[in-house]
Protein backbone atom coordinates (compact mmCIF):
# COMPACT_ATOMS: atom_id res chain seq x y z
CA UNK A 1 0.00 0.00 0.00
CA UNK A 2 1.53 3.39 -1.54
CA UNK A 3 0.78 6.75 -1.24
CA UNK A 4 2.21 9.82 -1.62
CA UNK A 5 0.82 12.62 -0.38
CA UNK A 6 1.42 16.29 -1.30
CA UNK A 7 0.29 17.93 2.03
CA UNK A 8 -1.67 21.14 1.76
CA UNK A 9 -4.69 20.96 4.23
CA UNK A 10 -6.14 24.08 5.76
CA UNK A 11 -8.97 23.54 7.88
CA UNK A 12 -11.60 26.19 9.01
CA UNK A 13 -10.59 27.99 12.02
CA UNK A 14 -13.48 28.72 14.56
CA UNK A 15 -11.71 29.08 17.70
CA UNK A 16 -10.51 31.91 19.18
CA UNK A 17 -7.99 30.44 21.93
CA UNK A 18 -4.49 30.84 21.98
CA UNK A 19 -3.23 28.95 18.83
CA UNK A 20 -0.36 26.90 19.14
CA UNK A 21 2.62 26.18 15.93
CA UNK A 22 3.69 22.54 16.40
CA UNK A 23 6.28 21.63 13.98
CA UNK A 24 7.30 18.10 12.04
CA UNK A 25 9.73 16.85 12.78
CA UNK A 26 10.84 19.31 15.19
CA UNK A 27 8.21 18.90 18.01
CA UNK A 28 6.78 15.50 16.87
CA UNK A 29 8.91 13.00 14.46
CA UNK A 30 5.42 11.92 12.79
CA UNK A 31 2.83 14.35 11.32
CA UNK A 32 -0.19 11.87 12.93
CA UNK A 33 1.41 12.61 16.60
CA UNK A 34 1.47 16.59 16.07
CA UNK A 35 -2.02 16.35 14.82
CA UNK A 36 -3.02 14.52 18.05
CA UNK A 37 -1.07 16.81 20.28
CA UNK A 38 -3.24 19.86 18.68
CA UNK A 39 -6.64 21.56 19.82
CA UNK A 40 -8.47 23.32 17.34
CA UNK A 41 -7.02 26.09 16.13
CA UNK A 42 -3.58 25.07 16.35
CA UNK A 43 -1.44 25.00 13.13
CA UNK A 44 0.93 22.45 12.55
CA UNK A 45 4.08 23.11 10.02
CA UNK A 46 5.39 20.33 7.94
CA UNK A 47 9.17 20.97 7.32
CA UNK A 48 10.12 19.52 3.95
CA UNK A 49 10.78 15.43 3.90
CA UNK A 50 8.97 12.19 3.32
CA UNK A 51 6.70 10.59 6.17
CA UNK A 52 5.90 7.12 6.31
CA UNK A 53 2.49 7.53 7.88
CA UNK A 54 -1.59 7.70 7.07
CA UNK A 55 -3.05 10.61 8.36
CA UNK A 56 -6.29 10.99 9.97
CA UNK A 57 -7.72 14.45 11.12
CA UNK A 58 -9.91 13.11 14.04
CA UNK A 59 -12.22 15.81 13.55
CA UNK A 60 -9.93 18.57 14.64
CA UNK A 61 -10.39 22.16 13.12
CA UNK A 62 -6.46 22.88 12.96
CA UNK A 63 -4.15 24.07 9.65
CA UNK A 64 -1.66 21.37 8.49
CA UNK A 65 1.02 23.02 5.99
CA UNK A 66 3.90 22.08 4.34
CA UNK A 67 6.35 24.54 5.25
CA UNK A 68 8.18 24.89 1.60
CA UNK A 69 4.84 24.73 -0.15
CA UNK A 70 2.83 21.34 -1.44
CA UNK A 71 5.54 20.20 -3.21
CA UNK A 72 7.81 19.54 -1.06
CA UNK A 73 6.15 17.48 1.41
CA UNK A 74 5.27 13.85 1.07
CA UNK A 75 3.01 11.09 3.26
CA UNK A 76 3.76 8.35 2.41
CA UNK A 77 1.15 5.29 3.86
CA UNK A 78 3.20 2.36 2.00
CA UNK A 79 2.30 -0.57 4.49
CA UNK A 80 -0.01 1.18 6.66
CA UNK A 81 -3.45 -0.14 7.28
CA UNK A 82 -6.56 1.85 6.48
CA UNK A 83 -7.13 4.76 4.16
CA UNK A 84 -4.84 7.14 3.13
CA UNK A 85 -6.58 10.36 4.01
CA UNK A 86 -8.95 10.04 6.84
CA UNK A 87 -10.99 13.42 6.83
CA UNK A 88 -13.13 12.75 10.23
CA UNK A 89 -15.62 14.78 8.23
CA UNK A 90 -13.34 17.82 7.94
CA UNK A 91 -13.28 20.08 5.42
CA UNK A 92 -9.87 21.70 3.82
CA UNK A 93 -8.13 21.54 0.58
CA UNK A 94 -6.03 18.50 -0.74
CA UNK A 95 -3.87 20.49 -3.31
CA UNK A 96 -1.83 18.34 -6.11
CA UNK A 97 -1.82 15.12 -4.45
CA UNK A 98 -0.82 11.86 -5.70
CA UNK A 99 -2.66 8.90 -3.13
CA UNK A 100 -2.76 5.50 -4.80
CA UNK A 101 -1.79 1.66 -3.92
CA UNK A 102 -3.08 2.32 -0.44
CA UNK A 103 -6.83 0.46 0.66
CA UNK A 104 -9.06 3.51 0.39
CA UNK A 105 -8.07 6.90 -0.93
CA UNK A 106 -9.39 9.47 0.49
CA UNK A 107 -12.50 8.14 3.13
CA UNK A 108 -14.82 10.93 5.35
CA UNK A 109 -13.95 13.91 3.74
CA UNK A 110 -16.28 17.16 3.26
CA UNK A 111 -13.34 20.04 1.88
CA UNK A 112 -12.10 20.68 -1.80
CA UNK A 113 -9.80 18.76 -3.74
CA UNK A 114 -7.84 19.87 -6.49
CA UNK A 115 -5.00 18.66 -9.23
CA UNK A 116 -5.03 15.98 -7.54
CA UNK A 117 -4.38 11.71 -8.69
CA UNK A 118 -6.14 9.51 -6.76
CA UNK A 119 -5.89 6.07 -8.12
CA UNK A 120 -5.56 2.35 -7.59
CA UNK A 121 -6.59 2.26 -4.29
CA UNK A 122 -7.80 -1.09 -3.23
CA UNK A 123 -11.46 -0.97 -1.43
CA UNK A 124 -12.08 2.73 -3.14
CA UNK A 125 -10.96 6.25 -4.14
CA UNK A 126 -13.24 8.36 -2.52
CA UNK A 127 -15.32 7.01 0.14
CA UNK A 128 -17.72 8.08 3.28
CA UNK A 129 -17.76 12.08 2.73
CA UNK A 130 -18.82 14.74 0.27
CA UNK A 131 -15.60 16.93 -0.80
CA UNK A 132 -15.80 19.34 -4.19
CA UNK A 133 -13.42 17.43 -6.60
CA UNK A 134 -12.00 19.22 -9.71
CA UNK A 135 -9.63 18.97 -12.00
CA UNK A 136 -8.52 15.78 -10.55
CA UNK A 137 -7.85 11.58 -12.09
CA UNK A 138 -10.30 9.51 -10.25
CA UNK A 139 -10.32 5.77 -11.03
CA UNK A 140 -13.68 4.74 -11.77
CA UNK A 141 -14.72 8.52 -12.33
CA UNK A 142 -16.18 11.32 -9.94
CA UNK A 143 -18.32 14.37 -10.69
CA UNK A 144 -16.83 17.66 -10.98
CA UNK A 145 -15.20 19.98 -13.14
CA UNK A 146 -12.16 19.28 -15.31
CA UNK A 147 -11.86 15.77 -13.88
CA UNK A 148 -10.78 12.73 -15.91
CA UNK A 149 -10.58 8.76 -15.20
CA UNK A 150 -7.33 7.77 -16.86
CA UNK A 151 -4.70 5.58 -16.19
CA UNK A 152 -2.21 8.34 -14.51
CA UNK A 153 0.84 6.29 -16.06
CA UNK A 154 2.97 6.26 -13.14
CA UNK A 155 6.42 5.88 -13.85
CA UNK A 156 9.72 5.19 -11.90
CA UNK A 157 12.78 7.12 -11.52
CA UNK A 158 14.95 5.80 -8.96
CA UNK A 159 16.35 7.10 -6.69
CA UNK A 160 14.27 10.66 -7.24
CA UNK A 161 10.95 8.29 -6.86
CA UNK A 162 7.97 6.19 -8.32
CA UNK A 163 5.77 8.31 -9.05
CA UNK A 164 6.90 10.88 -12.20
CA UNK A 165 4.24 11.20 -15.04
CA UNK A 166 5.12 9.05 -18.30
CA UNK A 167 4.84 11.56 -21.28
CA UNK A 168 5.83 12.23 -24.66
CA UNK A 169 8.29 15.32 -24.29
CA UNK A 170 10.57 12.88 -22.41
CA UNK A 171 10.70 10.71 -25.24
CA UNK A 172 8.11 8.15 -23.36
CA UNK A 173 5.34 8.47 -26.30
CA UNK A 174 2.45 8.53 -24.00
CA UNK A 175 -0.59 10.71 -23.91
CA UNK A 176 -1.14 11.28 -20.64
CA UNK A 177 -4.33 13.39 -19.86
CA UNK A 178 -2.48 14.41 -16.24
CA UNK A 179 -0.29 16.72 -17.84
CA UNK A 180 -1.72 19.94 -17.65
CA UNK A 181 -4.70 18.79 -16.31
CA UNK A 182 -4.54 21.28 -13.52
CA UNK A 183 -7.09 23.73 -13.33
CA UNK A 184 -5.84 26.66 -15.41
CA UNK A 185 -6.34 29.28 -12.71
CA UNK A 186 -3.85 27.16 -10.75
CA UNK A 187 -0.70 28.61 -10.19
CA UNK A 188 2.14 26.40 -11.24
CA UNK A 189 4.03 24.61 -8.80
CA UNK A 190 8.02 24.55 -9.15
CA UNK A 191 8.80 20.93 -9.43
CA UNK A 192 8.73 18.44 -12.05
CA UNK A 193 6.55 15.45 -12.89
CA UNK A 194 8.80 14.37 -15.73
CA UNK A 195 11.73 11.95 -15.45
CA UNK A 196 13.63 14.46 -16.74
CA UNK A 197 13.65 16.90 -14.08
CA UNK A 198 12.34 19.63 -16.77
CA UNK A 199 10.10 22.35 -14.55
CA UNK A 200 6.24 21.45 -14.60
CA UNK A 201 4.99 25.01 -17.86
CA UNK A 202 1.88 25.64 -18.80
CA UNK A 203 -1.14 24.63 -16.75
CA UNK A 204 -0.21 22.63 -13.77
CA UNK A 205 0.01 18.50 -13.60
CA UNK A 206 -1.77 17.09 -11.81
CA UNK A 207 -0.38 15.26 -8.13
CA UNK A 208 2.68 15.03 -6.89
CA UNK A 209 5.55 17.21 -8.17
CA UNK A 210 9.27 16.48 -7.25
CA UNK A 211 12.09 18.36 -7.09
CA UNK A 212 13.08 19.76 -10.30
CA UNK A 213 16.95 19.99 -9.38
CA UNK A 214 19.29 17.38 -7.72
CA UNK A 215 20.95 18.03 -4.46
CA UNK A 216 24.28 16.81 -3.79
CA UNK A 217 24.40 15.28 -1.05
CA UNK A 218 20.88 15.40 -0.74
CA UNK A 219 20.12 13.37 -3.60
CA UNK A 220 23.77 11.91 -3.96
CA UNK A 221 26.78 11.67 -1.95
CA UNK A 222 29.44 13.06 -3.93
CA UNK A 223 28.97 14.69 -7.90
CA UNK A 224 31.34 11.69 -8.71
CA UNK A 225 28.25 9.53 -7.81
CA UNK A 226 25.77 11.39 -9.59
CA UNK A 227 27.65 11.10 -13.02
CA UNK A 228 27.91 7.51 -11.97
CA UNK A 229 23.83 7.77 -12.63
CA UNK A 230 24.30 9.57 -15.88
CA UNK A 231 23.69 13.22 -15.01
CA1 LIG B 1 2.13 21.39 -17.07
Amino acid sequence: MRLVFVLSLTLALTSFAIAATIFVPDDHSLIQDAINASYDGDTVIVRAGTYYENIDFREKKITVLGEQGPAATIVDGRDGLGCAVYGGDAVGSIVNATIAYNSSGIYSFNGTVINSVIYSNATGQIEGGSPVVTYCDVEGSYVGTGNIDEDPRFIPRIPFGEYFLEQDPCQQGAVNQCVDGGDPASDLITGTTRTDLVLDDQSVDLGYHYPGVIQVPADFATIQELHHHGQ
